[in-house]
């Protein structure tokens, strides 16, 4: 991509409705454009970093036996009524009629409707277990909506559904859908730290929140230093090996760890003070047990192989991707702008002509840029007007991992400079060794 065709709408000045970096940032750099109170834009820069994050999240789903599947984002209001949660659901429920005064709602999320489709053709345990998931807007009418895309009031949500013949075979559903969560974190390049929390209108008698550590989080967190060292399970991982899986879990939950509505003083108090982390943190996952809470009364049900009528066991499991971008500029960030880790960057590599227009550095920058795209890689070039120092500003701001700067004195050596975002280390490179560089060596 030409940076001088790409739509990047660069804020000069801070905008002063940003309270924290992430919205503040994500404002600056032309990701994001509020439409209404909670209710946002995806601009390119933002639209590549999203779906980047939704792949990541994808791949994770699938690995661990999930089926993408696509949800209406608008529903009825009778598959509320009859799981019992249209009244009980509240105010945060957007309330929609049609134009034959039939009762509707935008989905805040999607328990009932999977549920519905469940029942409508599974009817044996032979095709359990079965997890669906989707990457669908949701609209929860947040009565405070605030830090931009963190608390919005419509934003995206990875909700997976997983149906059971019994609470062993959901529990190992929810193992499974837990260590994915450790898996699709990490790839981010962040620290996510399972902690037991409340179940609140999902419902349920389990459940797990996984909370980035962040001094900007919405929430108070407890838990011991050991999760800090914890290994995250590799690509290896066998997800098709029940004990395994459980193995992992009972790693990751057995030392001390919670949310402040699950917070246990007296197990707080025995643990030693060198050992405890108290801190504030974002909840990007968050994941539920609650058996037959929605096929009880929805009637969802399969034969068993006792020959008996079993009301499906059922979990849920919600990642916030417009959320986990906030929250990895939280955790990534330094004085000049974002630090994208390579995984979930909008584009691999800066391409920076330091003086547009001139024959030499135009001829090796048209050059790399062919060549680089042509080895796989996502590259942005500068090729802009504008003076050196705005560029690297520019640069530093939209946070790209690899910085490729092309100026008249180096090329006139041969020689180009490779500026890595985050150290800062910058190396001067023979320009045929450019692509070697960024092809193999990372
Ligand atoms: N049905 C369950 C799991 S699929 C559910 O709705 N869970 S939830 O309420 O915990 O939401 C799942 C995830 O969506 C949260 O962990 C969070 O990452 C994200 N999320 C929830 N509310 C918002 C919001 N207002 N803005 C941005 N992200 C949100």
């Amino acid at each position: 991509m030409r940076l001088s065709r790409f739509f990047l709408p660069i804020l000069k000045e801070n905008p002063r409705e940003a309270e924290i970096v992430s919205h503040r940032l994500m404002l600056r750099a032309g990701m994001i454009r509020q439409q209404g109170q909670g209710s946002f834009s995806w601009l390119p820069l933002g639209k590549r970093v999203l779906d980047k994050v939704n792949r990541i999240i994808r791949e994770e789903q699938d690995r661990a036996g999930g089926q993408e599947i696509l949800m209406p984002t608008i529903q009825s209001a009778d598959l509320w009524i009859e799981s019992g949660r249209y009244e009980d659901y509240g105010k945060e429920m957007l309330r929609i009629t049609d134009r034959h005064e039939r009762n509707m709602l935008y989905g805040p999320t999607n328990e009932e409707m999977v549920t519905d489709i469940f029942r409508a053709y599974v009817k044996s345990y032979k095709d359990l277990p079965l997890n669906l998931y989707h990457i669908q807007w949701k609209y929860r009418d947040e009565v405070r909506p605030r830090f931009g895309v963190m608390r919005s009031r419509e934003f995206l949500m990875k909700d997976a559904y997983s149906f059971d013949l019994d609470y062993e075979g959901a529990k190992a559903a929810y193992n499974r859908m837990f260590v994915a969560y450790l898996r699709t974190f990490a790839r981010m390049g962040l620290q996510a730290i399972p902690m037991r929390a409340d179940t609140g209108p999902i419902g349920g008698d389990l459940s797990h929140e996984f909370i980035i550590l962040a001094s900007t989080g919405e929430s108070e967190v407890f838990c011991r230093k050991d999760f800090l060292q914890f290994e995250v399970p590799g690509a290896d991982v066998d997800f098709s090996d029940d004990a395994q899986i459980a193995d992992i879990v009972a790693t990751w939950t057995t030392p001390y760890a919670a949310t402040d509505e699950m917070h246990d003083e007296a197990a707080w108090a025995a643990i030693a003070d060198d050992e405890k982390v108290s801190a504030r943190g974002i909840e990007v996952g968050h994941i539920f047990h609650f058996g037959t809470k929605y096929s009880e009364p929805m009637n969802a049900r399969v034969t068993g192989p006792d020959g008996k009528e079993h009301f499906v066991s059922m979990g849920s499991y919600g990642i916030g991707p417009s959320r986990l971008l906030a929250a990895i500029i939280e955790a990534s960030h330094d004085d000049n702008g974002i630090v994208w880790p390579e995984s979930v960057a909008p584009f691999d590599i800066a391409l920076i002509n330091m003086k547009a227009g001139d024959a030499a550095c135009d001829r090796v920058c048209e050059e790399l840029y062919e060549k680089l795209r042509a080895a796989g890689l996502d590259v942005l070039y500068d090729d802009t007007d504008q003076r050196a120092g705005g560029k690297f500003a520019t640069a530093d701001l939209i946070g790209l991992p690899w910085q490729v700067i092309v100026g008249p004195r180096g090329v006139a050596a041969g020689e180009v400079e490779v500026k890595n975002r985050k150290t800062g280390e910058r190396q001067a490179l023979p320009v045929a060794d450019v692509l070697a560089r960024f092809g193999s060596d990372r």
